[in-house]
């Protein structure tokens, strides 16, 4: 309840790390790696001042191997209505349903990709957030989801898929996600949102507030056009974000995007967050 509160202040989040001696760090990362990236000494400094940084890439064998679970695994919509569907057949989904489905999951199925598993604890993944989050830290999150092309959605399908909805996480004082784009992502077909340095450049009304999602308008009239940056890449381009970034992913209005995330942080999550059940 105190960080739920608490940690929207910038001032408090600060003084956390202090209190933990938790400052970022240069990145150490063992052998072994299956994550490319052009120049790893400047990811945490580019995570510090821009919150988000795009250097990273899979190998295409793993990008074939999660497509290939995902294609040939059921996935489910979050709205209770609780029938699963492989992601060929959405379409088919939609004609059952009285609004389309925007986004479906996997859950706790993911456990069943090794691709995914040996990511979880990729040695430049764990470098990375161990660095940013200054302090060893642990996967709290693994979440695998497909934004589907759809016409018939309300404003609570798109709030709760995160979808043209800005807003930032609350999951704990320091969290580090990273993700990947499984299919190639452009702007007509979901790609990710953020406004950049927002989690270190916020307004009074936006740290004193319960609210986590604000209006686009109002966001944009304080940061600037500039600073609203959309991620497009190849399947396989991945991104760290540190959730207190205002993001959103966007509507997917030409074909499926599939994306995969792992969350890290320094407490244990709650079973019910581990893969996507709540949050
Ligand atoms: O779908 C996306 O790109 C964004 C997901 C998101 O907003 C979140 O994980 O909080």
């Amino acid at each position: 309840m105190f960080m739920l509160i608490f940690a929207r202040l910038l001032a408090a989040r600060k003084a956390e790390r202090l209190l933990h001696g938790a400052a970022p760090k240069s990145v150490e990362v063992a052998d072994g790696t299956r994550i490319q990236t052009d120049d790893v000494a400047s990811v945490v400094p580019t995570l510090v001042k821009n919150g988000v940084c795009t250097d990273f890439r899979l190998l295409p064998e793993d990008v074939r191997q999660i497509l290939d679970f995902a294609e040939n695994t059921v996935c489910y919509p979050r709205d209770g209505s609780g029938k699963g569907f492989l992601p060929r057949e959405f379409e088919h989904a939609n004609t059952e349903r009285q609004r389309d489905v925007i986004a479906a999951y996997y859950f706790d199925r993911v456990k069943d990709c090794a691709a995914i598993e040996r990511l979880q604890v990729d040695p430049l993944i764990c470098g990375v957030a161990n660095a940013y989050l200054g302090e060893d830290v642990q996967n709290i999150r693994t979440r695998l989801w497909w934004s589907f092309p759809a016409k018939r959605v309300d404003d609570a399908d798109l709030h709760a898929a995160a979808q043209e909805k800005f807003h930032f996480d609350m999951n704990d004082w320091r969290t580090l996600k990273f993700f990947f784009y499984i299919t190639p992502t452009d702007e007509q077909s979901g790609a990710h949102r953020y406004i950049e340095a927002s989690h270190r450049k916020r307004r009074l009304r936006h740290q004193f507030t319960l609210m986590v999602g604000h209006e686009f308008e109002e966001l944009l009239a304080y940061y600037g056009p500039d600073a609203i940056k959309t991620v497009t890449g190849d399947a396989g381009a991945g991104f760290a974000e540190d959730p207190f970034t205002f993001h959103t992913g966007t509507l997917c209005r030409t074909k499926p995007r599939l994306i995969l995330e792992l969350e890290y942080g320094p407490s244990a999550p709650s079973p019910s967050y581990r893969y996507g059940v709540l949050g």
